[in-house]
């Protein structure tokens, strides 16, 4: 049985535009949002083998530090040319000092490596998994994709991480030069667009009050 989201919800991450993301996405649910950063909560390790389970290990940890239901995401961008990489590896890929600037111009180098400079052979699309998890181990777990292909130069300041390397599918601006609201592309504009947006309508047809 699916549960409802009731009272203070707990969003367990320390990425400030994923923060920022999925605080706009809870607010029409009227629901009581705390960070892991304003709780002072650690970063546990990400040992997953999925973006699944990464999701379930950062969520269970903040449900189980603070007794509060906590909502993680846990999301990358997978390259068709690159075997995958950096999938579940994304954040890795910017270094200690998240430098998303090396991070994409390394998935550059390699796909010209790779002779990857045409649109078709340069196929990417993001995924998120979004769990919420209780103090009683409950877990709710979704997840969706969104499907594109990458540019170069990289495009736009908005957003973060690889954004502006990102054309999705039928658009013909990438999501670094997107506002966060068109990026969600949730009802009126559409029905979800980002990768994280999608797996949220899921979540919220199953565990929150309808907008
Ligand atoms: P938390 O674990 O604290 O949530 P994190 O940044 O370490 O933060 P992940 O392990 O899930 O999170 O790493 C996902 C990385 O993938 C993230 O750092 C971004 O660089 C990238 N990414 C995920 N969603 C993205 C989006 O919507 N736009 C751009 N980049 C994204």
């Amino acid at each position: 049985m699916h549960r409802r989201i009731t009272g203070k919800l707990v969003i367990a991450t320390h990425n400030p535009g994923k923060l920022a993301e999925m605080r706009e996405l809870l607010a029409p649910h009227g629901v009581e949002a705390v960070s892991a950063g304003e709780l002072g909560l650690g970063e546990p390790e990400e040992t997953g083998n999925d973006f699944r389970s990464n999701a379930a290990i950062k969520a269970i940890a903040a449900a189980q530090a603070t007794r509060l239901p906590a909502f993680a995401d846990d999301s990358g961008i997978v390259v068709d040319a690159l075997d995958g990489a950096p999938g579940i590896y994304s954040a890795r890929w910017a270094g200690p000092t998240k430098d998303f600037n090396a991070a994409m111009a390394q998935i550059e180098r390699l796909l010209q490596e790779r002779g990857a400079t045409t649109p078709d052979k340069r196929r990417a699309h993001f995924v998120s998994a979004l769990c919420v998890a209780w103090p009683d181990h409950h877990l709710e777990e979704v997840e969706a994709r969104v499907d594109g292909t990458l540019v170069w130069p990289p495009r736009g300041t908005a957003g973060f991480g690889y954004d502006p390397m990102f054309l999705p599918d039928g658009h013909s601006r990438t999501f670094g030069e997107m506002e966060s609201i068109e990026k969600h592309g949730l009802p009126p504009l559409g029905l979800g667009l980002s990768h994280r947006a999608r797996a949220f309508v899921k979540l919220a047809e199953i565990c929150l009050e309808p907008r």
